[in-house]
This record gives C-alpha cells, sequence and structure tokens, in this order.
C-alpha cells in the first residue's frame, strides 16, 4: 500500500516529532512516499536550498498523491499545502484521515472539519497516546 502522509513544513515545524510517530506507525502498513516531510533536519527555511525549486516539489507531490492509496494528515498545525494537498486528494477519490488535536488550544479549519463525509474524508480529533491506535482502526477499516 502507498501512503501520503502531510504535516506542516513552511506552516511551521513544531509537531515533527508527532509526524515521526505517526510516520513510523504508518510504516507497518505500506510505504509512505513522503517519510521526508517527518525529518528533523527539513525546517520552515531549509527547503529554500532545494535545488530543482517549488515548482519540482509540487509536480513530485502531485505524482505521488496520485500514486497513494491513503492519505493520513496531521492538520493540528495550520498549513496551506496540507490544506491544498487535502483538496486536491478529496477531487482524487482518494481515502483520508486527518488527525487534530484539540489539546492545541486551535480550532481546526471548517474547510477541513466540514469536508467531513461517511465513505472517504474522515476527521479524527486525538491525543498523543491514542494516536497509534487510531491508525490501527483507520487501517483495520481499510480491509472491510
Ligand atoms: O505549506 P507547507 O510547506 O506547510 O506544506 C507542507 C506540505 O506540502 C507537506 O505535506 C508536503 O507534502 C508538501 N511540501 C511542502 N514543501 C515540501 C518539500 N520541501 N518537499 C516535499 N514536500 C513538501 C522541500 C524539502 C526537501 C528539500 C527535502
Amino acid at each position: 500500500m502507498h501512503i501520503y502522509f502531510c504535516g506542516s513544513i513552511r506552516g511551521g515545524r513544531d509537531d515533527v516529532v508527532l509526524y515521526q510517530k505517526i510516520v513510523k506507525k504508518c510504516q507497518q502498513y505500506g510505504t509512505v512516499l513522503t517519510e521526508h516531510v517527518s525529518h528533523g533536519n527539513l525546517t520552515e527555511k531549509g527547503e529554500d536550498a532545494t535545488v530543482k525549486g517549488d515548482k519540482a516539489i509540487h509536480d513530485r507531490d502531485m505524482e505521488w498523491l496520485e500514486m497513494s492509496d491513503v492519505i493520513v494528515a496531521e492538520v493540528t498545525q495550520p498549513s496551506l499545502g496540507v490544506g491544498y494537498e487535502l483538496g486536491r486528494a478529496l477531487d482524487m477519490g482518494k481515502r483520508i484521515l486527518c488527525l487534530f488535536r484539540p489539546s492545541s488550544g486551535r480550532v481546526l479549519s471548517a474547510m477541513i472539519r466540514g469536508a467531513e463525509n461517511d465513505s472517504s474524508f474522515h476527521v479524527k480529533n486525538y491525543s498523543e497516546e491514542e494516536v497509534e491506535s487510531i491508525l490501527e482502526s483507520f487501517f483495520g477499516s481499510l480491509k472491510n
């Protein structure tokens, strides 16, 4: 299974340790195409050093999104890129799980919370200790 993980980069890297935990768990179920999103050495400014530039990042990520069977997004840290990826993935008819931590004190965008439906787009409130069990039930439900 190909899994596309979405997490904030230029939106801010406060939750990078949690991204690592999510990616590690997802790797039990398939290949995470966007593992780099969880790398601790990738900062919100570091990607300016990329040789090919933003168009190459965008186009490669869209190819990976097309290839993916499942999208898992940590949406607590607001990120334009993650919002964009989720909109594109929804249009592509992908299975999507959004993970949000209310303990952050933030309120999730209505455009993400309100996109939830009974079939493909799921939004889960969670606390850090629950993240692995939530991923287990999500991936378990895909077999049905
Ligand atoms: O607006 P943001 O930067 O917070 O958007 C983050 C989302 O966009 C992530 O879920 C990624 O999939 C995607 N994204 C944004 N920047 C990059 C990127 N930068 N590489 C890959 N995906 C990205 C370059 C990093 C590279 C030099 C290792």
